[in-house]
């Protein structure tokens, strides 16, 4: 089999976001668009020459060409062996493990997570370093610069690769082996967390809905919770991984897990519920009668984590991206452990991780992990919930408000505005920035101000600087609002406004939360103008 040489022309937008390079479907279909991002990623890989990669997707349209191209030109650029998925399927938080487990170079992985698929949704290409994490600034600075000045990309004539049977076979001197995507995953999560506990509980008529949301999590989720812990079948919907999952955006937030929160908060309610999202490294988490917001979650599950026999030793700190509020903070304080605050994005916990400062990290956007990967993990946490549940024998509502009255609330929410003109909302943020300095000697709607900044990230692992990470503003009083523009999004910009409260351990726990923050709110508006400069009314999310 001859390695053919391609010529080829640079793209001047293939710039890695907040996950990976995404965009819309479409968009990776035009000629040479996902090669030349794949050859300016391996020649930004030194020593991969004889090294194995490992490659899968979250099964969304377009998957399966893709991955086709990337085995191609992986035999082509001087890879050992690449380990797949079958079918094309691994989970984020999979393909992180399978990196470690098998001491794999690195690892391809085809998701635009919870943004929608189908013909006309979204693809994204991410690369993940040998230590399961996302790849740090450094490398996809490096990958961006090459695909500006590419000039070829080589890959091999073949046939296309039989994905559906498990075993080895050779692409020109490469090894291709496919593997189950979920037995390892399976197994690490068994050496976690007390499945026996769990199953039990589950035995003595737990209740439990799953709702895989049409994308990769539905065989992880069937063969862990219907499987090996024994809940009834049925307790995982729309377990099947779909090209466009369904029809549906595999977010699982208010909006597009409506279903499932109705479920659980109407007379019919399961004891608990949950969901993830398209690569399955979120996760949704709602009690009977309660929901569980991210930030939250983080906070409990840290300050519980000791129960899973995986933890039991303790945490060695924890890290949430900036965003994300407060709440774990306080848990760290009580634990007497380092508390770090990231940028917004998973790149940024793996030095913290790998040096053993931090066990348990977590982001607003519903993602919560810990070093078992260098990923967020949606059904890690579902499964430290379920092993809290079993050991505590309360409500996740009793959980919860037991924390609070520990701890004391940080009321808190996201607003997003999606695809808003892109000009509108650049101004609006160089504007804000503008601003601060004044709202910091004169305080904002009467409150005391005590940080007003565009948020900098120093790694104190490695020295790394990471600047214009967001707008926050603090108040005296614990409060806060921050402003974002997302890194995901893949048509005009999406205007992310963070607002967060405190109330202390003694405080009024049971207000509703978009009421509890409506002077904060109105501040937001009034501080960015937001209202007039993006044109809306409204958020179109509020999580
Ligand atoms: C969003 C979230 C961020 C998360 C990222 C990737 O980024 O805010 O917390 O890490 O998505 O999540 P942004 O830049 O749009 O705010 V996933 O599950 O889409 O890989
Ligand atoms: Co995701």
């Amino acid at each position: 089999m001859t390695i053919k040489t391609i010529a080829t022309t640079p793209f001047s937008d293939q710039k890695p976001g907040t996950s990976g390079l995404r965009k819309r479907v479409t968009h990776f279909q035009q000629p040479n668009y996902v090669e030349n991002f794949i050859q300016s990623l391996f020649d930004s890989l030194p020593g991969k020459e004889g090294q194995t990669l490992v490659i899968g997707g979250d099964g969304r349209y377009f998957n399966d060409t893709v991955i086709q191209i990337a085995i191609r030109m992986a035999a082509a650029n001087g890879l050992g062996k690449v380990i797949v998925g079958q079918g094309g399927i691994l989970s984020t938080p999979g393909a992180s493990h399978i990196i470690r487990h098998y001491k794999a170079f690195g690892g391809i992985v085809l998701s635009a997570s919870h943004n929608p698929g189908g013909p006309d949704g979204d693809f994204g290409i991410k690369y993940n370093a040998s230590n399961g994490g996302p790849a740090p600034e450094k490398i996809t600075d490096a990958v961006f610069a090459r695909s500006l000045e590419i000039t070829e990309y080589k890959s091999v004539d073949t046939p296309d690769i039989d994905l559906s049977r498990l075993g080895t076979l050779d692409v020109a001197d490469m090894e291709v082996e496919v593997i189950d995507p979920v037995a390892d995953y399976a197994a690490l999560m068994e050496t976690l967390f007390d499945f026996d506990a769990i199953a039990q509980m589950f035995r003595s008529g737990f209740s439990m809905r799953f709702d895989a949301m049409h994308a990769v999590t539905g065989p992880y989720a069937k063969a862990i919770i219907e499987g090996r812990l024994g809940a009834p079948e049925g307790t995982v919907i729309n377990a099947t991984p779909l090209p466009d999952f369904g029809g549906g955006h595999p977010d699982p937030n208010l909006v597009h897990a409506k279903d499932l929160h109705d479920l659980l908060m109407g007379p019919d309610a399961p004891d608990f519920g949950a969901a993830s999202d398209g690569d399955g490294d979120r996760n949704l988490i709602i009690g009977r009668n309660r929901f569980v917001t991210p930030s939250d979650s983080l906070a409990i599950l840290a300050a519980n984590a000791h129960l899973a026999p995986g933890y039991s030793r303790g945490l060695a700190g924890i890290a949430r991206s900036m965003p994300t509020s407060a709440a774990a903070d306080r848990v760290a304080q009580r634990l007497g452990i380092e508390m770090h605050e990231t940028p917004t994005g998973w790149k940024f916990f793996g030095n913290l991780l790998d040096a053993g400062r931090v066990t348990i990290c977590g982001e607003e956007s519903a993602g919560t992990g810990s070093d078992h990967v260098r990923e967020k993990d949606g059904l890690w946490a579902v499964l430290l919930w379920l092993n809290i549940l079993a050991v505590r024998k309360q409500s996740v509502d009793e959980i919860v408000r037991a924390h609070w009255a520990t701890y004391g609330r940080n009321y808190y929410s996201r607003h997003d505005y999606e695809e808003v003109d892109a000009d509108a909302a650049k101004a609006l943020m160089t504007d804000l920035r503008a601003k601060l300095p004044q709202i910091e000697a004169n305080g904002l709607g009467g409150r005391e101000v005590i940080l007003a900044d565009d948020f900098a990230y120093n790694d104190p692992v490695d020295g790394s600087t990471a600047t214009g990470q967001g707008i926050r503003i603090g108040f005296a009083d614990g409060s806060r609002i921050v402003f974002r523009l997302s890194g995901t999004g893949t048509v005009g910009a999406t205007l992310r406004v963070y607002i967060e409260r405190y109330e202390p351990a003694d405080g009024t726990h049971d207000r509703d939360t978009q009421e509890a923050l409506a002077d904060l709110i109105a501040l937001a508006d009034a501080v960015a103008e937001i209202k007039s400069r993006t044109g809306r009314d409204a958020p179109t999310v509020i999580t």
